[in-house]
């Protein structure tokens, strides 16, 4: 699949959203009906041993592999690329310049400065390393987070930096930053508000717009606002919606 087309091509690509570690629970979201498996490596439970076996099982399953890495940090997201992830994600993106910084880190030259090594993610493209070499700045996509006021207020200067593939709204901690502190809803007015100036930037600099949804009717809402790279759900609430409702009738 070219995963860069596909992420262009204006319908929504959705995926689920791992925090807990385990290769068979990645192996089995990734054969669902979704469009591919993030491993959420900022607030989730997986640990760089744990994810390398889930990436594995993710690819197996012919399935893009996304990564949101702990933070913009070179080794960090190099480690997430080579193990085989084809889109990372990087949180609180701040300014221009780390959104320089995190291109940098991400790209081959002469777009960046990404350091070879490894070979798992040659394996996981089926490429030959050479090929993989000329084909690695299109086929691996790199997102930066909006979720903070100083984000939104330089989100045109962000998403004019070259090399970025695409804007991530993180609608918890946006919420959190634009109530100063007084709530989490990734469903405020003013959040919707301030999605709607991030997709505008990311359209005039064709980027991809994508965001952390956490539910299906919460991804609908945002597919509303244009946005189409979206978490749609998560594990967790697989595993505890998947029982709520459930009574085998020995339950008080
Ligand atoms: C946010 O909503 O702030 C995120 O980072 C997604 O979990
Ligand atoms: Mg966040």
């Amino acid at each position: 699949m070219d995963l860069r087309a596909r992420l262009h091509d204006g319908t929504p690509f959705c995926f689920s959203w791992m925090g807990m570690p385990g290769s068979q629970l990645a192996g089995q979201l990734a054969r669902t009906a979704l469009d591919g498996v993030c491993l959420d490596m900022q607030h989730g439970l997986i640990g760089m041993d744990q994810a390398n076996p889930m990436v594995s099982a993710i690819v197996a399953a012919s399935k893009p592999c996304v990564i949101r890495v702990l933070w913009n940090d070179p080794g960090l997201i190099g480690q997430a690329f080579d193990m085989g992830a084809s889109v990372v994600i990087a949180p609180m993106i701040n300014s221009r310049a780390q959104a320089e910084a995190l291109v940098k880190s991400a790209k081959y030259p002469p777009m960046g400065q990404r350091s070879w090594g490894g070979y798992a993610m040659v394996q996981a493209s089926g490429l030959s390393a050479a090929d993989y070499l000329k084909k690695a700045n299109n086929n691996t996509l790199v997102f930066a987070m909006i979720e903070t006021q100083e984000a939104l207020d330089l989100v045109d200067e962000i998403a004019s930096v070259p090399g970025l593939d695409g804007l991530f709204v993180g609608p918890s901690d946006l919420s959190i930053a634009l109530s100063k502190g007084a709530e989490l809803n990734r469903t405020s007015v003013a959040n919707i508000a301030a999605m709607k100036i991030i997709h505008a930037a990311a359209e005039k600099h064709k980027l991809v717009s994508g965001a952390f949804a956490g539910s299906p009717e919460i991804a609908k809402e945002y597919v509303k606002l244009g946005y189409t790279f979206l978490a749609a759900v998560t594990d967790n609430d697989v595993l505890r919606l998947g029982v709520s409702g459930w009574n085998s009738g020995f339950q008080k």
